[in-house]
Order: C-alpha cells, then sequence, then structure tokens
C-alpha cells in the first residue's frame, strides 16, 4: 500500500482515471481516497480490517472507494451491480460486513440489508477532508475478499492481503512491461481479479491510465479505439468473439479505420477461459495482434503467461510469471513425468491466504507442502503449457465467469415443480460453454420461460441456464450417481 501511494504521490499530475468522459488525476484520486478513509474510520486509527462491502458503478468513484477502504485498514469485498438481492445478501452475511457505501442510483436495491449492517452509507454524504492518516496497513494485512464458485454449493471468499495483490501487480507489470505511458480501457465487471488487478491496479501502480465504460457494448469499445489514445486491451474470449461479429457487419471504410487505431496497441490480452484459436486467428486478421494469452484464476492472480516479447503459441497459456513456481502434479501430488499430463500447482507471494471462514476447504486446496492445487488440467510441451481441463466437471466456465453446477442445482431444486434435475456445461465457441440443465418434473406442459424469470430473482443473469431438456431420468451409474459427460452428450 505504501509503495501504491508514493508512486500516485510521485505521479500526481499525471492522469490516473478517466470516466464519464472526464478526467481524474493522481492527486485527486489521492484526496479523495483519504476523505473516504477519514469518513469510514469515523475517529479511529484503524478499521482493523472491517468488511467493508460497497456497490459502485466502474468509475473514479468506484476507485477512490477501493483505495479509501484500503487507506482506513479495513479489507474490500466489491458487489456486483448485476446480482440479484439473494446474491447480494449472501455476500454481506458471509462477510459479516460491518459497512456497506453505495451509490444512489443502488439504495433501493439495497436497502433490504441496511439493518445488517452498522453504517449503510450513500456515497454522495462523504465529503469530509482531514488531516494525514495515521497509518498504512501492513503488507500482511487483509485486503480482498472476492467471490468466486467452487465444487461446493455456495461460492466462497477469496481473501487476498496487500501483500499478495503487491505480488500479483509486479509480476504483471513488469513481465508486460507497463509503463507510465500506458492508457488502457475497463470494460470488465469490477467484482472480480481480471477487471480489479490486471487493469484498474496494474494501470495505478504504474502512473497510467485507466479508462472506465459502464458496461460492455462493441459500439462504445470499437469508439473508444478509434480515439487513438489507447495503448493496451485486456478482455475475455467471448468479448473479443464479441467485437470480431460486430466488426464484420460493418462497412469496408469503418473496418479500416477500427483496424488503423488497433495496430498502434502495445499489448492486446486474453484470458480467464480458454481463448479459441478461431478467434485469435480472426483477431489477427482484424487488428494486427496475435493476442497475449495468459493463465490465472481468483485464489493466486496471473500465474502462466505467453511472452510480451517472443512467440505466442496458439491454443498454449505459456511459462510461469515472475515470481511463479508451477508444477504439474499426479492425484497423489506428486510432479508428474516430463510430458504427461497433470494438475497445475502453484507457489509463489501471488497466492491467496484463505476461504474467508472456511479453514477446512482452504486446508483442502493446498497439498501438505504447500502448492495450491489449481484443479485445472495441463501438459507441458514444446517449452510451453497447454490447458487440458479441468478436475471437476461441475465448474463450468461461461463468459469468462466461473459457475457452480452444483450451486444452480441447488436453487432449481428449491422450484415447486422440480423433482431431480442436472446442471453441466457444453462447449460453445462464443461463450466459452453455455449452461445447460435437465429437469424432471411431473407437471405437464412446465413452463420454462417463467422458470428463467424466476431464476432470475435468485441468481446473477450469467448463471441462468441457456438451455434445457425435460427429461423422465437422469442418466447415473451403478452407484447412482449421475453421468454427467452422459447428460452433455445429450444436449
Ligand atoms: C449473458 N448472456 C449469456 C451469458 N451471459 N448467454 C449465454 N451465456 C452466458 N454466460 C446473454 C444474456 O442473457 C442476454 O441475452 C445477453 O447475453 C446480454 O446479457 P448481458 O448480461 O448484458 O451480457 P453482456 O454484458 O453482453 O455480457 C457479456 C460479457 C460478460 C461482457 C462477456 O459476460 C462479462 O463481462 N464477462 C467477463 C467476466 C469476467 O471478468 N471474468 C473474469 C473472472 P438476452 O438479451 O437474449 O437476454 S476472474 C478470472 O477468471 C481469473 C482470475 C482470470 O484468469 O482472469
Ligand atoms: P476464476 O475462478 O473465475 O478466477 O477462474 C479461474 C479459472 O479460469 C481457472 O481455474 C481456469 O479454469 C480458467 N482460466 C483462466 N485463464 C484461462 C486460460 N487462458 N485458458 C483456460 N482456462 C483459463
Amino acid at each position: 500500500m505504501d509503495k501504491l501511494i508514493n508512486n500516485a504521490i510521485t505521479n500526481s499530475n499525471r492522469i490516473a482515471v478517466i470516466s464519464n468522459q472526464t478526467p481524474y488525476s493522481y492527486a485527486i484520486l489521492l484526496e479523495k481516497s483519504k476523505a473516504i478513509a477519514h469518513f469510514l474510520l469515523n475517529g479511529k486509527t484503524d478499521l482493523e480490517e472491517a468488511r467493508v462491502a460497497f456497490l459502485i458503478s466502474p468509475s473514479f468513484d468506484y476507485t477512490a472507494v477501493l483505495w479509501g477502504i484500503w487507506r482506513a485498514g479495513g479489507i474490500a469485498v466489491p458487489l456486483c451491480e448485476k446480482h440479484p438481492l439473494p446474491s447480494i445478501t449472501f455476500v454481506i452475511e458471509d462477510t459479516e460486513a460491518e459497512i456497506i457505501i453505495y451509490e444512489k442510483s443502488f439504495e433501493s436495491l439495497l436497502l433490504p440489508l441496511a439493518s445488517k449492517v452498522s453504517r449503510f452509507l450513500v456515497l454522495d454524504i462523504i465529503h469530509k477532508k482531514g488531516g494525514e492518516l495515521l497509518f498504512t496497513p501492513a503488507p500482511s494485512r487483509r485486503a480482498l475478499i472476492l467471490y468466486t464458485s467452487g465444487t461446493t454449493g455456495n461460492p466462497k471468499g477469496v481473501v487476498t492481503t496487500h501483500h499478495n495483490i503487491e505480488a500479483q501487480i509486479t509480476s504483471l507489470t513488469t513481465s508486460w512491461e507497463w509503463s507510465k505511458e500506458d492508457h488502457i480501457l475497463n470494460i470488465l465487471p469490477m467484482h472480480h481479479v481480471h477487471g480489479i488487478i490486471n487493469i484498474l491496479m496494474c494501470a495505478l501502480w504504474s502512473g497510467a491510465c485507466c479508462s472506465f465504460l459502464p458496461k460492455f457494448s462493441p459500439e462504445d469499445v470499437f469508439s473508444e479505439f478509434k480515439k487513438g489514445q489507447l495503448t493496451l486491451f485486456m478482455a475475455v474470449p467471448t468479448i473479443y468473439f464479441k467485437l470480431i461479429a460486430h466488426w464484420k457487419l460493418l462497412s469496408e471504410t469503418e473496418k479500416k479505420e477500427i483496424s488503423k487505431a488497433l495496430i498502434k496497441f502495445r499489448l492486446m490480452v486474453s484470458g480467464s477461459a480458454a481463448l479459441p484459436i478461431s478467434v485469435l486467428a480472426d483477431w489477427k486478421t482484424l487488428s494486427g495482434h496475435v493476442l497475449l494469452e495468459r493463465y490465472g484464476m481468483t485464489e493466486m492472480g496471473m500465474a502462466i503467461s505467453n511472452p510480451y516479447r517472443g512467440e505466442r503459441k496458439p491454443g498454449f497459456i505459456g511459462v510461469p510469471l515472475q515470481g511463479v513456481t508451477v508444477q504439474l502434479a499426479d492425484e497423489n501430488n506428486k510432479p508428474v513425468e516430463a510430458g504427461l499430463q497433470g494438475e497445475i500447482q502453484i507457489k509463489g507471494p501471488n497466492v491467496f491466504l484463505e476461504y474467508w471462514g472456511k479453514p477446512e476447504a482452504t486446508q483442502d486446496v493446498f497439498t501438505s507442502e504447500g502448492w495450491f492445487k489449481t484443479g485445472d488440467i495441463a501438459v507441458f510441451e514444446q517449452g510451453s503449457y497447454r490447458i487440458l481441463g479441468r478436475n471437476s466437471i461441475d465448474i463450468i466456465k461461461s463468459g469468462g465467469y466461473k459457475i457452480s453446477a452444483l450451486e444452480i442445482e441447488e436453487v432449481l431444486r428449491q422450484h415447486p415443480d422440480i423433482d431431480e434435475c442436472a446442471v453441466v456445461g457444453i462447449p460453445d465457441v462464443e461463450w466459452g460453454e453455455l449452461i445447460a440443465a435437465s429437469i424432471i418434473t411431473q407437471k405437464p406442459n412446465f413452463d420454462l420461460k417463467e422458470l428463467t424469470k424466476w431464476l432470475k430473482t435468485k441468481l446473477p443473469n450469467y448463471k441462468i441456464p441457456r438451455k434445457y431438456r425435460l427429461d423422465h431420468e437422469l442418466p447415473r451409474n451403478v452407484m447412482g450417481k449421475v453421468t454427467k459427460n452422459e447428460l452433455k452428450s445429450k444436449f
């Protein structure tokens, strides 16, 4: 945190963030985040790791609140604007958040939660100035809790310390040669590592500029590209797919204009899910860039990356980033022989501290030798790692979001007309995987549109099944366990 603040002081006259077309300097970011810290401290000198949840659209205000929480010694818990109330309530209860800060437009959504916290603060009232802050949190202190889906029902809170975050940032800014001349566009949701660490925090650490668009739309992204000021772009494969599809519909003149702007970029990165080779090839035609594919996870930030300089191999994720150690291991957590497949296991200062309030779950994902078990299966060949799949069929990646099939099944089972169900991910070039559900119901003419409406009150849009089958029974093995591979093939 000290280094982050010092870097910001050094760059105080530079533009840190552009949001709603308004530029904000590092000096203003320092001032506003200090005011927020003072307001949160309310006379104390340290929040002592109180969880502070916040629901603010991706913007300068979001950035100032994140820094304000850290400068006050709190743990930042970003909420997602697209989540329905039950998902937000879960996070507030699970973290036992003491404070919620929100943007006025989210007031009616959050009001039912006001009584669950000691302080329910609308951002507009925070104007207080105040003197210097008397403390900065030590590197070992908890900084951030991000929720991620796993192989058990509910999402788990991944806790990273200031030290973890600094390690994640420095390995990326060094490997990808960030500088203060950089300017990046941020169109990703701000409750995940990709948007928060890889884009926003790497930019701010470097004295560079981060421009926010409140929501992804291909038209808006292309018009930002055409302004000719950006040097970097990072997104999930689904976004590249959508940009390519939009570009293909444009006139020849518009296509040329966009391609001319894109060739000037320094670097374009894809990650959070496997990049289809067809998307890599189409993007090369459109932009002249071979996308740099890298591999990461909420629990460890980025771990493996194709090179910034040197050959980027299609279908491969590259080699360990600076400071990260990787092994491929068998079921006994022993390293596999060269050329054989194994689970990716990671060590390094980038690896998270714990799942919030879940010591057993934390212990389960580390080997006795301290390796973090990712659950991703890979092979090392031709000097680079290649992902082959995951060791759990119940983890789905759709649109770059990690989704638990079991979490969706648990919600589906609460529906009064559903007797049984099973959820799987089926391959899809646009979304990575599409969520598909087999439903067993006795109800004649069961209405799937109504089911979708009902699910949307309980789950975020990206966790809603896109394909259904109404079946008489689920495929099972002799032990009675649902055979999900068989179900997948039925879709
Ligand atoms: C939305 N739609 C979908 C899905 N999501 N259809 C199928 N599968 C989906 N997963 C449909 C909606 O129903 C709607 O259709 C239409 O798409 C638009 O919905 P909307 O919610 O507006 O979607 P969007 O804004 O266009 O979202 C697409 C997106 C978004 C921008 C690609 O999914 C996204 O921001 N993904 C990034 C997630 C991310 O940052 N992951 C990083 C995790 P209709 O109009 O018919 O209803 S961090 C991580 O993974 C690690 C650390 C790492 O390595 O980075
Ligand atoms: P999350 O839990 O949302 O952080 O998602 C992490 C998961 O995304 C990893 O465990 C991988 O399964 C997947 N992932 C991230 N980057 C890549 C990539 N480049 N190729 C394939 N899978 C990826």
